[in-house]
């Protein structure tokens, strides 16, 4: 097993748990060393390729990873704790590695079950490899537990009995490492496809994300794909905007390799006005479904109602379109619930929200940062908290029930928390707007019965910020006294959010 891992780019596992002691390492390999064997080792030079860590290294380790997880005011009755699981990427620059972990609660003998972290470390050149590779990762680390978590059931085995088990993970991740969904590079690289019929608003939508207004006007059709790329987050995300004409349409899918291949996600534009196009639109959408799941790569698809703009959404003609182009987008089947956004050019925060959703489907640590974000907010009693990068990304976001209740469209027809909070989105935004603009580290708002507080906050170079909507101003001090715990836990999440 030394030897597969020298060989790898696959480093190490530590499995931790958060025991009666507090979080502790439970099983490590390669094998941690002694202090005195560590001595050995730096003066007969260290070798390559070697992940050398110390029982202090992968105590510390394990208490990184499970006060990520675990607060201290732990939620839940015990039937509910055997349904959290998380998994994220985290980077340990100590130890020049990033790791996936896996948070989950095992049963020892009748006791409670007790938080667990199960991290495979990578070289940390290599990290994009976790990225692209979750997917096919994760139903091995299911399945591994599956029977670990039965082995372990009163208590922990010794090193041996279990090594053998680790060993054949090992070697399904070293095969997955063999043939990579996408080359392992030192910097992760990102496509996304922006498809639908021709004039359904992609190149306007892209425009608006870009904030470039003045080209908006005289908008010719995009001829062919126009390739643009981004630097977001710290990965480079290419943005293929495919022009909708029949012509291009056709070259698409006889010439998918180019196109189509390697696709992390897909935004599909509909122009909701136009319900004439709208079969022909399905049509063209279920001929990318095909070639995409052909290529085998479960590429998100995140849909587009597109010119939704604030004064038609009222008409019944264009409600009875929404209606319509929803029933048929959820006859097409799809392992996934579907995502629809309304969107408008004239009203900038449709876009942003509809863009960042997608943007966070490619972020292995969007569940985990909206774990933590949901029990800052109900430690703090927020209505509504975002966190939200310096582009107005929205990185992760909370919604109470409180703010559930604001619902005026009954619950059956609600698509997602969204379509409730728009009104409310548009405020936060223009308010966010303000706050940027005045440069400050903390800004309150008064609007309505309630207070919009702002804070910026750091993350390494990145500059971001964190809203809550509350109701009254003295939130702020018990905001204020639980923010360091809550960016202590989130920091590095953010930090390796999509790269
Ligand atoms: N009212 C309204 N018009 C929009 C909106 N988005 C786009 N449009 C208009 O729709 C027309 C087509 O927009 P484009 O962005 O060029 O459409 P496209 O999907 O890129 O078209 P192709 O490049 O031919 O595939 C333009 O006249 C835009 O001004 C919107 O949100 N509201
Ligand atoms: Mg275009």
């Amino acid at each position: 097993m030394e030897e597969l891992f020298k060989a790898s780019i696959v480093k190490g596992f530590v499995l931790s748990v958060y025991g009666e002691l507090g979080p502790a390492p439970i099983y490590c390999f390669p094998d941690y060393y002694t202090e005195k064997e560590l001595k050995e080792i730096n003066e007969t030079s260290k070798k390559e390729n070697e992940l050398i860590l110390s029982m202090r290294d992968i105590t510390q380790i394990s208490i990184k990873n499970l006060s990520l997880f675990i607060s201290d005011k732990i939620i839940s009755r015990e039937k509910d704790l055997k349904k959290i699981q998380y998994f994220a990427i985290l980077p340990y620059p100590d130890f020049k590695s990033t790791a996936l972990t896996y948070f989950h609660f095992i049963r020892l003998g009748s006791e409670r079950p007790v938080a667990t972290a199960f991290s495979i470390l990578i070289e940390e050149n290599s990290r994009s490899f976790l990225y692209n590779n979750i997917n096919r990762i994760k139903p091995i680390v299911y399945e591994f537990f599956k029977t670990f978590d039965e082995k372990i059931e009163k208590y922990y085995p010794p090193r041996e009995d279990v090594s053998s088990m680790f060993h054949s993970f090992l070697l399904k991740l070293v095969k997955i490492e063999q043939s990579p969904s996408t080359p392992i590079t030192t910097h992760r690289k990102m496509k996304i496809l922006f498809a639908g019929l021709d004039d359904s608003g992609k190149t306007s939508f892209l425009l608006s994300v870009d904030r470039k207004y003045s080209k908006l006007i005289g908008l010719k059709p995009t001829s062919g794909a126009s390739i643009k790329s981004i630097e977001a987050l710290g990965a480079t995300i290419f943005l293929w905007d495919l022009g909708g004409q029949y012509k291009f349409r056709k070259k698409y899918i006889t010439k998918a390799e180019i196109y189509l291949y390697e696709a992390d996600l897909l935004f599909y534009f509909i122009d909701i006005k136009n319900r004439n196009r709208f079969e022909e639109s399905i049509d063209y959408l279920q001929n990318l479904k095909n070639v995409l799941n052909k290529f085998n790569q479960n590429t998100p698809i995140v849909y587009i109602l597109s010119k939704g703009d604030s004064d038609i959404l009222k008409s019944g003609e264009i409600k009875d379109n929404i209606e319509y182009i929803k029933k048929k987008l959820s006859e097409i089947p799809s392992n996934e619930p579907l995502e629809i956004y309304i969107t408008s050019i004239f009203q900038i925060f449709t876009i942003l929200r509809a863009f960042s959703s997608g943007i966070s489907k490619l972020s292995p640590n969007r569940d985990l940062i909206n774990h933590n974000l949901k029990n800052f907010s109900l430690a703090t009693s927020s209505y509504l908290s975002l966190l939200l990068s310096i582009d107005g990304l929205v990185l992760a976001d909370f919604y109470s029930s409180e703010i559930m209740e604001f619902i005026t469209i009954p619950k059956s027809e609600v698509m997602n928390v969204f379509e409730i909070t728009a009104p409310q989105f548009a405020m936060l935004f223009k308010i966010f707007s303000k706050f940027k603009a005045l440069q400050k580290e903390e800004a309150i708002f008064k609007v309505a019965n309630s207070i919009i507080l702002f804070k910026r906050i750091q993350i390494e170079d990145n500059s971001m910020f964190i809203l809550f909507l509350v109701d009254n101003e003295k939130k702020k001090k018990i905001i204020n006294k639980q923010l360091a715990q809550f960016l202590f836990q989130t920091k590095d999440l953010l930090l390796r959010y999509i790269a």
